[in-house]
């Protein structure tokens, strides 16, 4: 094993923990990741010669490359994600709760020679600017490159990050395996995994253990094990938020920029609304993040946001140059990762909904010769070419409409936060919350159908507050307590809520409102209501849009379409009442008076 002597850091904490980390998975060497141009060019030539990786054309996707995962492995794995404290409150009960002692002595077994015949990555990372009042630092030990890669595009990694961490720097200790050593003289297979599948968490302690998955979300452990669970955590003790949001600078034609950060679950839209190129004439939209957001109270006493992240892990099947054409343009510019796509007969990408004209051949997902009338040599005419939760991983600094803010240490002042989730019916487009604690009720009972990003059954519909229910680090009823004392803290210089609803559907099925670019209508109204300019219809769900309050100018919607979609139905709203109460009496004792109270207030509204 190569020795750490060489490790280009003083940090003795670090060095300690490395050392530790390999005697137990016993890795052929230990490498330092510095982030170079060098190391990327070495490790993405390494993987294409494995067969990992395949290389894309060099005219339409400069540097990048194509992963296809095990069919076992595409989704982040919820059932065997575990916050692990030393109490059971403590993880709540929305999470899988693990005694932390126990659940190292079973991983440490699996861990124990996991590396062997692999190479051990050290990579260090920042989630935010280095230049951050309070910078926050991991360090990712993985024996998978496909992982080095990403986390490159993902996060700010490298010597820089060492270099800024110092000698004695607290850092969130990650260790990823994939769970597949290779015996001596072994060859690789593609997309080493294992069966046995481990996603754990320790706040108390801020560490991360994860084996067995390559998958962005179990594997690239800045993300949502970092940024979001663990951040949660951090968050709750120090007076700050972690949510599962996009960043977006929206300016009006008169020259005034609004943020707004919104809330929605997993594949619901962040990636498109962040990046929404606007129908209505003379509005703006810039980027600043697409799926995490940090906020905390800047001297002013209002909330400002960072994006922790420095790369798109976006959803591919729907991006298209109809519905996202500034994701395209990002991706256009190379330097990109596409994992469980289609691949085209040019060595280019392909997947469901990119082009309205499918190509007449491709290589599905699982690398089978695949036409649009067919489908796959030796499966079903309707199986998709790519994925449902097929990924590209791609660097933020590429998008067009990249905020000159996004790097900012302190962020940007949020005006608006918005829930959201994929409701077929209830939910109105639109509606504003009263204040701070019915927004808070709004997000806590916040509900979508799932989706592909999570393995299990798509489309039930389930409770996802604030859309973190699978990223929240800690007791869920203390969360929203933390959201109501925010609120206490921050007054009337708080963000306004809104909740909005892109997917509701009419009888025959099909989505009432167009969505994509014509949601800067919606944006548009939040706007004209943050200056008083507008009325809106009370409704014991929140202020709905008048018949004439949206502009629809230009807007080619068919019969009742818009009403539908903007209705706020009592009928509805009684039948949702029994489902809201089940999902608040979850949370027992630990459910705040002050979300209670507002459910009782929407209880008597509707009686
Ligand atoms: P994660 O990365 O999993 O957190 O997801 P996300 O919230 O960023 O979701 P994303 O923006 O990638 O959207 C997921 C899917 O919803 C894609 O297939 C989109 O095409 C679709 N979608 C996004 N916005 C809209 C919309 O306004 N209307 C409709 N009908 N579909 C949308
Ligand atoms: C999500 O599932 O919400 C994602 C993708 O953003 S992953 O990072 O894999 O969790
Ligand atoms: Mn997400």
């Amino acid at each position: 094993m190569t020795s750490t002597v060489q490790a280009p850091t003083a940090h003795e904490a670090v060095l300690a923990w490395v050392e530790q980390t390999a005697a137990m998975t016993k890795p052929d060497a230990i490498r330092w990741c510095d982030g170079s141009e060098a190391e990327w060019k070495e490790l993405s030539s390494r993987l294409v010669s494995s067969g990992a990786l395949v290389p894309l054309n060099e005219e339409t996707k400069p540097n990048s490359f194509y992963a296809r995962s095990l069919p076992s492995d595409v989704a982040r794995v919820e059932d065997q994600t575990f916050i692990c404290t030393k109490t059971e409150r403590g993880a709540g009960h929305t999470n899988n709760w693990a005694d932390p002692v126990e659940m190292k002595q079973t991983m440490s077994a699996l861990y124990d020679g996991c590396m062997k015949g692999r190479t051990m990555y050290v990579i260090p990372f920042c989630m935010g600017p280095l230049d951050a009042e309070d910078p926050k630092f991991g360090i990712e030990i993985t024996d998978s490159e496909y992982v080095v890669l990403s986390m490159r595009i993902m996060t700010r990694m490298g010597q820089a990050a060492l270099d800024a961490l110092g000698t004695d720097g607290d850092f969130v200790k990650c260790v990823h395996s994939v769970g597949a050593p290779l015996a001596e003289g072994e060859q690789d297979v593609p997309w080493p995994c294992n069966d046995t599948k481990y996603i754990s968490h320790f706040p108390e302690t801020r560490e991360i253990w994860s084996f067995g998955s390559g998958y962005g979300g179990n594997a690239l452990l800045g993300k949502k094990c970092y940024a979001l669970r663990i951040a949660s955590a951090m968050a709750h003790d120090e007076g700050w938020l972690a949510e599962h949001m996009l960043i977006l600078r929206l300016t009006s034609p008169e020259g005034k920029t609004y943020t707004i950060c919104a809330a929605f679950p997993s594949a619901c839209g962040k990636t498109n609304l962040a990046m929404l190129e606007p129908t209505l004439p003379g509005w703006k939209v810039e980027t600043c993040g697409d799926d995490i957001a940090w906020m905390r109270f800047g001297e002013d006493g209002r909330l400002y946001a960072v994006n922790p992240e420095y790369g798109f892990f976006g959803v591919a099947p729907g991006t298209g140059w109809d519905t996202n054409p500034n994701a395209m343009r990002t991706i256009e510019k190379g330097n990109s990762i596409f994992t469980n796509v289609a691949l085209t007969d040019h060595g280019d990408v392909w997947w469901e909904g990119m082009t309205k004209v499918k190509p007449k051949h491709l290589t599905d997902w699982k690398g089978r010769s695949w036409t649009p009338d067919e489908g796959p040599v030796g499966g079903e005419p309707e199986e998709k070419a790519a994925h449902p939760n097929s990924r590209f991983c791609t660097p933020i600094t590429q998008c067009p409409i990249l905020s000159d803010e996004f790097d900012s240490p302190t962020g940007v002042p949020v005006d608006v936060i918005l829930f959201g989730g994929r409701r077929a019916s209830t939910i109105p487009l639109v509606a504003e919350a009263r204040d701070w604690n019915h927004g808070v009720f709004m997000g806590a009972t916040c509900s979508s159908e799932t989706t592909a990003a999570a393995t299990g059954k798509v489309g039930v519909v389930r409770r996802d507050p604030m859309a973190m229910l699978p990223f929240i680090g800690y007791n869920a009823g203390d969360y929203l307590k933390h959201w109501v004392k925010m609120g206490e803290k921050g007054g009337d210089k708080m963000p306004r809520v809104f909740y909005v609803n892109w997917f509701r559907r009419g009888d025959d099925g099909s989505f009432l409102w167009p969505g994509f670019g014509e949601n800067s209508r919606v944006l548009k109204w939040i706007c004209e209501r943050l200056e008083g300019r507008v009325e809106a219809t009370e409704t014991p769900a929140g202020a709905i849009p008048t018949e004439d309050g949206l502009d629809l100018s230009g807007l080619d919607v068919k019969g009742d379409d818009i009403a539908e979609a903007t209705a706020f139905k009592a009928d509805e709203w009684r039948a949702e009442i029994p489902l809201i109460q089940e999902w608040l009496d979850s949370f027992g004792e630990d459910l705040p008076t002050e979300v209670a109270a507002e459910f009782d207030k929407l209880k008597d509204a509707l009686a």
